[in-house]
């Protein structure tokens, strides 16, 4: 049947900062404190999904969540009325405010993660949110990204919206971050390929010294299971912990596949030939008689700091004409005198699929460690699926359009850390949200709006 992949991007929400919130993110760790721009974030956002659209591409929006949540500052005990919330934990919990009000949900790719119709037991698509356990800010993101999913994907002949795996014990789940799917084509069947940094169960032999691994084995096999895939079509690999502890904090910071490639670097995982054996394996029993193309990037060429600093691997790779890929990269690579070198030589060389590169400006996003791939939730969806969505949704000039001028009307450009109690920020981020759900034609999904 007749598939595409349709990339769904986070919009970044008016309360985009830089909090320092996540201890082995090294561009998140190094900015904390500084004053951001939101409107700069959402806008370079959205350019990146306009020249994804233009380029061809099926393209869709995910809606930022409430921030501050006040819902979730009542869960950790405030109560009153909401601007009495945030008075007192301003002035008793400034630092559980702080985390209560990261824009963080933007990064999509740690919504969720999804098996398209063509490899689950029961013919629907399916989605597990991340269950973000192993940060707080990141934590309060799973359920509302349960109810917008449920609200987007309600065909329930056609979509499943699991709960997140329960948390609890290092289960975290990070989701499609650590999830890749090889294929010989979008809506052909798909081998799954989980990557994970610990196990709660026993232990590996080698773990990280320095950062946490967020992503456990047990929970990415609570994931192979709730989506139906059958156990010869999943393979499961620990990332590298001394990628971990360089920076690495998802397998989308060291890795990245498109339907018959994986880009990969050498160090990306604790045992790379085995699993790069197994991939080839796996993918044999998916696409039989197609070609595999696992391409591993050295060290040598490129250093495990200058793919955690320009973060080529966080690229999109995405399908532009059969056998014809373009890799979209932060314009960081551009500037990294190896990554583009390694870049150039690869295209040149013409042996795989990957033809063309394009930099993109996302500095706002990349410096909390959020890249092109962080920005974007991969839904491969066929014709009739893709119709079962409502329309609101779906990318295109006119939506764009929309959405730079509701931008230009509702964001601040600059905002700091120390102006999130600011009751003022609450009531336009609020009226912010309340008009996107008009545009997307999504109801009320928020609490505020109950
Ligand atoms: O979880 N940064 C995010 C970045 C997520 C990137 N996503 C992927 N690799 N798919 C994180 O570490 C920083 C927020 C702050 O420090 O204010 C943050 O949450």
């Amino acid at each position: 049947m007749k598939a595409f992949e349709v990339n769904f991007d986070g919009l970044v929400g008016p309360t985009h900062n830089y909090a320092g919130l996540s201890r082995g993110n090294v561009a998140s760790m190094a900015h904390r404190g500084r004053a951001s721009n939101p409107r700069a974030a959402a806008l370079q956002g959205l350019a990146k999904m306009k020249f994804l659209a233009d380029l061809g591409l099926k393209q869709a929006v995910l809606p930022p969540h409430e921030r501050p949540s006040i819902p979730a500052l009542r869960d950790f005990g405030f109560g009153g009325r909401d601007e009495a919330v945030l008075r007192a934990a301003a002035r008793s919990a400034p630092e559980l405010l702080v985390a209560c009000s990261s824009a963080s949900a933007m990064w999509v790719a740690n919504a969720a993660t999804v098996a398209p119709s063509s490899d689950t037991v029961d013919g629907r698509v399916h989605f597990t949110p991340a269950n973000l356990v192993s940060k707080l800010h990141r934590s309060i993101e799973a359920d509302q990204t349960a109810r917008t999913l449920r609200s987007i994907f309600h065909d329930a002949n056609r979509f499943v919206v699991h709960a997140p795996v329960a948390g609890g014990q290092g289960m975290g789940d990070e989701g499609a971050a650590n999830h890749s799917r090889l294929c010989g084509g979008h809506g052909k069947p798909g081998l799954h390929f989980f990557v994970y940094g610990h196990r709660v169960f026993g232990s590996e032999r080698t773990l990280p010294g320095k950062f946490p691994s967020r992503q456990a084995r047990e929970a990415s096999e609570a994931v192979v299971r709730l989506h139906g895939l059958s156990g010869g079509h999943a393979v499961l690999a620990q990332q590298s912990p001394v990628a971990i502890d360089a920076g690495v904090f998802h397998h989308d910071v060291i890795g990245v596949a498109n339907e018959n490639v994986l880009l990969f670097h050498e160090n990306a995982y604790a045992d790379g030939p085995a699993v790069i054996a197994e991939l080839a394996r796996g993918y044999r029993r998916v696409d039989r008689g197609g070609e595999f193309f696992p391409i591993r990037v050295p060290a040598k060429q490129v250093p495990l700091a200058a793919a955690v600093s320009a973060y080529l691997f966080n690229s999109q790779l995405v399908t532009l004409a059969p056998g014809k890929m373009a890799l979209i990269a932060p314009v960081q690579c551009a500037q990294h005198a190896k990554v583009r070198g390694w870049i150039e030589q690869r295209l040149e060389r013409k042996d795989t699929p990957i033809r063309e590169a394009h930099f993109l400006d996302l500095r706002q996003s990349m410096r909390n460690g959020g890249g092109p791939a962080c920005l974007r939730l991969r839904v491969v969806l066929t014709e009739a699926e893709l119709a079962a969505l409502p329309a609101g949704v779906r990318f295109d000039d006119g939506l764009h359009a929309a959405l730079v001028n509701w931008v230009g009307r509702h964001y601040r450009d600059s905002l700091k850390p120390s102006e999130l109690a600011d009751p003022k920020l609450l009531a336009e981020s609020r009226a912010a949200l309340d008009e996107l759900t008009q545009i997307l034609g999504l109801g009320s999904i928020y609490p505020f709006q109950r």
